[in-house]
């Protein structure tokens, strides 16, 4: 298992790559071009660029988080063929550079959504949070505000200003997809990137979705066991894989996540692997915490050992921290929470790994 952290780029994130590099045990940075619109191909200089400034400081650049999917291609639209060609492209650059996996989702118009970015936690900490009952009564576009106000003035990955400004269109679009029409669209784009990955040496490893369920009508499909299964029997290939998402899977509790590992790992299709907690208070409402702590749904430990039975070596990073000690970060992306995070899972990986975890 190789520990990374995700980082925005010197001019998108608050935390610099020398304190990514403090941090104990810290093998790699988990990064994209932020800049370049989605659909476009990422230059190599681009790519030639950011990988220098990560190896300066001896940390590993070999995964992507993400190369984000055009919405044409998700609506089966017919320029999604000029997309996945670029798409293509992309991967050969990016293996030029020597990335080894490309993190991507497959969600309608939103990526990850949360109707509250700072709730305060009971130790004055806040976090990402999701009420679902908030979430039927909002208009999408006062969500697309609030995310904007509540985002410390960066912009959010998937909430990005211009995708978001013909949200009435893309709902108008998306009016009579169902999950099979959803599906049938991600094997075309897998069907047209996965030989391409192959030839590349690039795993593509999907980001469920998060929540795992449909917000707002629109469909989602990479959202438990069941449907997994069906994503990767879609093009039956190892290079057609999984970003193990505990926290977005976790939500639903009916997702048992030690062993939706276990399965996926021994088909060899887990490629990265994103670790967070979340405490659920009942169906459809649940909030961030801490990767260590008492109260949470999800048990930590249990998912290190799983990632350690099937003999995890990929990339496997904390995911979203909670915003800790005055800090003004990215909403889930600071410094402090993450870092702790990241030695937590390192504790336990260590623990578990020389038999000694009592
Ligand atoms: C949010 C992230 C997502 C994730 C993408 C993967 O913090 O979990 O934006 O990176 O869904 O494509
Ligand atoms: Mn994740």
């Amino acid at each position: 298992m190789k520990m990374s952290f995700r980082w925005y780029g010197n001019k998108h994130d608050s935390v610099s790559l020398p304190y990514i590099k403090q941090i104990p045990g810290m093998k790699g940075v988990v990064t994209a071009l932020f800049d370049i619109p989605v659909g476009d191909v990422w230059p190599l200089e681009e790519i030639m660029h950011v990988k220098q400034e990560i190896e300066n400081y001896g940390l590993l650049f070999e995964t992507i988080e993400s190369v984000n999917v055009h919405e044409d291609i998700k609506l089966g639209l017919p320029s999604r063929d000029l997309y996945i060609e670029n798409y293509n492209k992309t991967l050969r650059n990016l293996a030029r550079a020597g990335i080894k996996v490309v993190c991507y989702n497959f969600m309608p118009v939103f990526d990850w959504t949360r109707t509250e970015l700072a709730k305060e936690l009971a130790d004055g900490s806040t976090a990402l949070s999701y009420d679902d009952r908030e979430l039927r009564n909002l208009d999408p576009r006062v969500l697309v505000q609030e995310m904007e106000k509540g985002s410390n003035g960066f912009v959010l990955p998937g909430w990005e200003k211009e995708r978001l400004t013909e949200l009435k269109g893309l709902f108008e679009m998306y009016r009579d997809f169902d999950e099979n029409r959803l599906f049938k669209n991600l094997q075309y784009f897998l069907e047209g990137v996965i030989p391409v990955a192959e030839e590349c040496d690039i795993k593509m490893a999907i980001h469920p979705d998060d929540p795992p369920w449909s917000v707002f009508g629109l469909p989602r499909i990479i959202t438990s066991k069941s449907n997994l299964d069906r994503l990767i029997h879609l093009v039956d290939s190892p290079y057609n894989g999984i970003t193990l998402c505990t926290g977005s899977l976790g939500a639903n509790p009916e997702n048992n996540i030690p062993e939706i590992i276990r399965h996926f790992g021994k088909l060899g299709r887990i490629h990265f692997g994103h670790v967070r907690n979340i405490r659920i208070h009942q169906p459809g409402v649940f909030n961030e915490v801490a990767h260590k702590d008492e109260n949470s749904s999800l048990d930590i430990y249990e998912i290190m050992k799983a990632f350690y039975e099937i003999g995890f070596t990929g990339p496997l990073r904390p995911d979203h921290g909670r915003m800790i000690w005055g800090e003004k970060g990215r909403p889930g992306y600071g410094l402090y929470d993450r870092a702790i995070g990241a030695n937590y899972l390192l504790g336990l990986w260590d623990a578990i790994s020389r038999g000694s975890c009592i």
